[in-house]
């Protein structure tokens, strides 16, 4: 069976970003398929995959891509799949290339960008799962206990700093 979700990136030299968000679909129990595929160096290869991703049984792509960063325009221009964009964060311009490149798209073709960056691959995972979820109660509830737990990490800051916030009382 096809996994849900098919994460690409442009190179493998995205992958140390990448792997923020693979973890994380594994973590909440998401089956990921992943591949390098470029919207520049296979731009054939990339039409292809995107045409027959629907048919292949994903739900969502996400996509991550540096630089000039055209491949998760280029997923949502061709495919009739939702695609969430991860700029990745180059040697020049601080990731505002890759960040306008993936998230300034024409109307009609959106792609859901999220941040630069190793946090921005954590959130293409949960912005996807957060989708997959509104169809599955099993993976709502992974989602909620994970929520969960961002809350009480926060908590027990304050807590170890001795603030006065009273949890309770709120
Ligand atoms: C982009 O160019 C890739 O997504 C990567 O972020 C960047 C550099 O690729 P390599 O030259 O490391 O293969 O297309």
């Amino acid at each position: 069976m096809t996994a849900p979700v098919a994460v690409l990136m442009g190179s493998d030299s995205d992958l140390p970003v990448v792997q923020g968000c693979l973890d994380k679909l594994r973590e909440l129990e998401v089956e990921v398929d992943y591949f390098v595929l470029s919207a520049h160096r296979t731009p054939d290869l990339t039409h292809r995959f995107a045409k027959s991703a629907h048919e292949k049984g994903y739900r969502i792509l996400i996509a991550a891509a540096g630089g000039a960063a055209h491949l998760a325009g280029v997923l949502a221009a061709v495919s009739p799949l939702p695609v969430i964009g991860i700029p990745i964060l180059g040697e020049q311009l601080a990731g505002l290339d890759s960040l306008l490149s993936t998230v300034q798209m024409p109307a009609g073709i959106p792609v859901a960008t999220v941040g630069v960056g190793k946090s921005g691959a954590v959130n293409a995972a949960i912005l996807a799962v957060r989708i997959l979820a509104l169809g599955d109660p099993a993976l709502a509830e992974r989602f909620e206990a994970f929520r969960r737990g961002l809350q009480e990490k926060v908590i027990a800051k304050n807590e170890k700093l001795g603030t006065s916030l009273d949890v309770q009382s709120l």
